[in-house]
C-alpha cells in the first residue's frame, strides 16, 4: 500500500534540523566570527564593544536558528540589535545590528535549548 506523500514531509523536514545534511564543505570561521558547532556556539561568552556589530557563521552540518533569547526560547529584547529568528545554514553567516547599550544579553537558537551565548557588550 502506497502512503501518502504528505504523510513523508513533516518527518522529513523535521529530520532536516536533527540531521546532518551533506554538501558543501565546512567552512571555519574567521577570526572574531562566532562559530556554531552541532548544538552550541563555539563560544559561550562573547564581548564586544559599544557600536560594534557581532558576525556569526554556522560551521556546523545542522541548522540553526537563532535570536535573541535564552535556553531555546526566542524573545526580542531592549538593548539585542537582533529581532525575531534567523534560519542559518550551513556555513550561512548573519551579523547583527550594533550594540550600542553596554550590559550582558543572550542569544540562543530555538532547535537547540542549551544554544545560548552570553554576549557582553562594553564601553
Ligand atoms: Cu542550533
Amino acid at each position: 500500500m502506497a502512503v501518502p506523500r504528505i504523510l513523508l514531509a513533516v518527518p522529513i523536514l523535521a529530520m532536516g534540523m536533527v540531521l546532518p545534511t551533506a554538501g558543501a564543505a565546512v567552512k571555519t570561521p574567521a577570526n572574531g566570527v562566532l562559530g556554531m558547532s552541532h548544538e552550541h556556539y563555539t563560544s559561550e561568552v562573547v564581548t564586544v564593544r559599544r557600536g560594534d556589530t557581532l558576525t556569526m557563521q554556522n560551521n556546523s552540518r545542522f541548522a540553526h536558528t537563532v535570536g535573541p533569547g535564552k535556553d531555546g526560547h526566542l524573545a526580542d529584547a531592549a538593548g539585542v540589535p537582533v529581532s525575531g529568528a534567523h534560519l542559518m545554514e550551513t556555513n550561512d553567516v548573519y551579523t547583527t545590528g550594533q550594540w550600542n547599550t553596554p550590559g550582558e544579553y543572550s542569544l540562543t537558537c530555538s532547535v537547540h535549548p542549551e544554544m545560548t551565548v552570553k554576549v557582553i557588550v562594553t564601553d
